[in-house]
């Protein structure tokens, strides 16, 4: 079987031992950790249509998504590794209020943070206010909101609505990333930008600082 098949195997099975067994595996045999990431996020992501088809029920795809976060915590040490050595600003990072879903914004919080800019991770079930507070504190340059669920992308437009009534909407660039976040709805609600991976997330924030 190849790499991305024992994945897929790996986090449909909800196999945490196999899952951090194959995330070492492919640090030790200099796997390009992006395309071993790809490889873990496609398998979750199958999780997600099964459990849509009705295949899967929400027990097993909370195995598949501790197997896949077991994979992560193994990679996060190797991104850090090669932690740039550099400030490019601050960053603020949760999902959106009413979202558990906190693996891709966990990884674009932690390509981020190598690539040099000091990132504040919110966590997940953050509120807008928390968000705005906190990139007023720390004088952030970007604020990055994931949300994964239709029912709660609404926060995203709720915060950037929020930073236009205080007048400071202009004193931040608004990321924001998630399954269900289009073109579309980044222009509708006055959005900077999306990015569908973590990898060009960090290449649009950059883009965006220029
Ligand atoms: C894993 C998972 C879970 C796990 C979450 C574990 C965790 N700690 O995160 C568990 C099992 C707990 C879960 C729960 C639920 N889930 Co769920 N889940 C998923 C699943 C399968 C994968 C998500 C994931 O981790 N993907 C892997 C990562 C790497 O990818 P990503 O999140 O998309 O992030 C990447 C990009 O989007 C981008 N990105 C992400 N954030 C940001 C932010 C910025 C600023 C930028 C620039 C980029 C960016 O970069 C990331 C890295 O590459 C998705 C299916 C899917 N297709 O997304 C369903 C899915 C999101 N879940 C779904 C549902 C319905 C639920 C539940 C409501 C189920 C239930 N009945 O209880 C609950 C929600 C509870 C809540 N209040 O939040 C639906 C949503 C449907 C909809 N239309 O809204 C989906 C789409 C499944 C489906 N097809 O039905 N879920």
């Amino acid at each position: 079987m190849s790499f991305a098949e024992n994945c897929k195997d790996a986090i449909l099975n909800g196999n945490i031992e196999l899952a951090e067994k194959l995330a070492n595996e492919a640090i030790e045999e200099n796997i390009d950790i992006n395309i071993a990431i790809d490889a873990f996020s496609l398998a979750i992501r199958k999780a997600g249509d099964l459990f849509e088809e009705g295949d899967f029920f929400l027990p097993e795809l909370m195995r598949s998504a501790e197997a896949m976060k077991g994979a992560m915590t193994v990679f996060k040490p190797k991104i850090m590794e090669d932690k740039a050595d550099r400030s490019l600003g601050k960053v603020i990072i949760g999902t959106i209020e009413g979202d558990i879903h906190d693996i891709g914004k966990t990884l674009v919080a932690a390509l981020m943070s190598a690539e040099g800019f000091e990132v504040f991770d919110l966590g997940a079930d953050v509120s807008v206010g928390k968000f705005i507070e906190k990139a007023e504190e720390v004088g952030a340059k970007i604020i990055c909101i994931s949300a994964l669920l239709t029912t709660t992308m609404v926060g995203q437009k709720k915060l950037i609505d929020q930073l236009k009534e205080r007048n400071i909407r202009d004193k931040y660039k608004v990321l924001i990333g998630g399954a269900p976040v289009s073109k579309k709805w980044v222009e509708e609600i006055g959005a900077d930008g999306s990015a569908e991976s973590a990898v060009s997330a960090v290449k649009l924030a950059r883009k965006l600082l220029e």
